[in-house]
């Protein structure tokens, strides 16, 4: 792991780029719904159907590609980072759009800054114990809301849920939040995932409907 001045310099380096800066207007109340989305009370579980059992003494998270230092991550390691908590609303492509879920884990950019990425990374490439891949735009993976999560609601992320730790990426579509994270490979060049492949958008803004390619 870099030492704290690596980590100064990097988030220094931040401000003077104004970096993670998008310039957006938030939203007002009633226009909180995407387009073509409606509200749900409760958690719909949906993945490819290959639900892994995970334990956390085998649980590890591996951090490659562009980076100062490679890192794989185990569970007592992973938890000693310093921990924050976003609160986020969750958008399905499959139309269902869930308020106010209370993450805790480890911010994205949190994650980077400590790792030290290249100045050449463009894109976050995660991969999964169930092999589920997406891939994101790094200035999609850095923003201030994104985190790799390990409760919801004050509680332990269940294993249908993608428990021991999931990334949540809230102003993207659902399928960019991979459930049972187990590698995130920066890279310079893009590469599309399960469902970039298989005629879903690159990207998947809900607020442009970005849903297929
Ligand atoms: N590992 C993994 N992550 C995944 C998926 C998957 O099949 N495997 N499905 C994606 C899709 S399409 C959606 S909509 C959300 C659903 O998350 P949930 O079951 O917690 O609601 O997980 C995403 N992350
Ligand atoms: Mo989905």
């Amino acid at each position: 792991m870099p030492d704290e001045s690596k980590l100064t310099r990097t988030k220094q380096k931040w401000a003077e780029e104004a970096r993670f800066i998008t310039g957006r207007q938030s939203r007002p109340e009633e226009d909180r719904l995407p387009p073509g989305q409606h509200l749900v009370k409760n958690w719909p579980v949906l993945d490819i159907g290959l639900e892994p059992v995970i334990d956390l003494p085998n649980w590890r998270l591996d951090i490659r590609g562009l980076v100062d230092a490679p890192t794989s991550l185990k569970w007592e390691g992973f938890l000693a980072l310093p921990q924050t908590e976003k609160l986020s609303d969750i958008h399905c492509v499959t139309s269902w759009t869930r308020y106010d879920n209370t993450w805790k884990g480890l911010s994205t950019q949190e994650l980077a800054a400590r790792v030290g990425l290249s100045p050449e990374a463009r894109f976050a490439i995660l991969t999964c114990e169930d092999g589920y891949t997406t891939n994101l735009a790094l200035s999609d993976f850095l923003v201030e809301d994104a985190i790799l999560a390990h409760s919801w609601e004050g509680e332990p992320l269940t294993a249908e849920h993608g428990g021991p730790v999931r990334l949540v990426v809230p102003h993207l579509y659902f399928w960019k939040s991979p459930k049972w994270l187990r590698r995130i490979e920066f890279t310079a060049e893009d590469k599309p995932g399960f469902w970039e492949v298989r005629g879903y958008h690159n990207r998947g803004d809900p607020w442009l409907e970005e849903r297929y390619s």
